[in-house]
């Protein structure tokens, strides 16, 4: 009787050393309800009576979408600016039907590049200022944000060589 026991026991050994493994890919967090996520937000500081200022950030969407515009208390229009060569001169203007944004990937806005503009200022924007900043999308709601105010002086930093 004892060889049949251990032929008994030999399954159970087995189904314990294969568990069946979870899924290996990982869950999206829950508080990531936010179908664009937007970080890293700041505006640069605008020299007095500057009517215009220019503000960066980075964009991460869920889903493809595209950054179409937005507003803020501090201009009376926000437009989303790209810019681009014209006879060897730099222009900006505005994204036609708005900066894309693939899925997953992270869209940084920098100085030189394509930028958030912000048209007829109320006021300067000055370094330790808040700028709220409400950014609208072809499909996500709308994100507001933050955006401190930082001086950044031209040419200053080395970051153009
Ligand atoms: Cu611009």
């Amino acid at each position: 009787m004892k060889r049949l026991l251990i032929l008994a026991v030999a399954p159970l050994a087995l189904a314990a050393c294969s568990p069946t493994e979870p899924a290996a890919e990982n869950p999206p967090a829950a508080d990531q309800t936010a179908a664009v996520v937007v970080t890293d937000a700041w505006c640069r500081a605008t020299p007095n009576g500057a009517r215009a200022g220019g503000c960066f950030a980075t964009f991460t969407a869920r889903t493809d979408d595209r950054l179409t515009g937005g507003s803020t208390p501090r201009a009376a229009q926000l437009q989303v600016h790209e810019m681009s060569m014209d006879g060897g001169m730099m222009k900006m203007g505005q994204i036609e039907g708005g900066l894309p944004l693939p899925a997953g990937q992270a869209v940084a806005l920098a100085p030189g590049g394509n930028h958030i503009m912000l048209m007829e200022l109320t006021q300067p924007l000055a370094e330790g200022d808040t700028v709220p900043l409400t950014l609208t999308f072809a499909t996500a709601p709308a994100v507001t944000v933050q955006a401190p105010v930082r001086r950044v002086t031209p040419g200053g930093d080395g970051h153009h060589g």
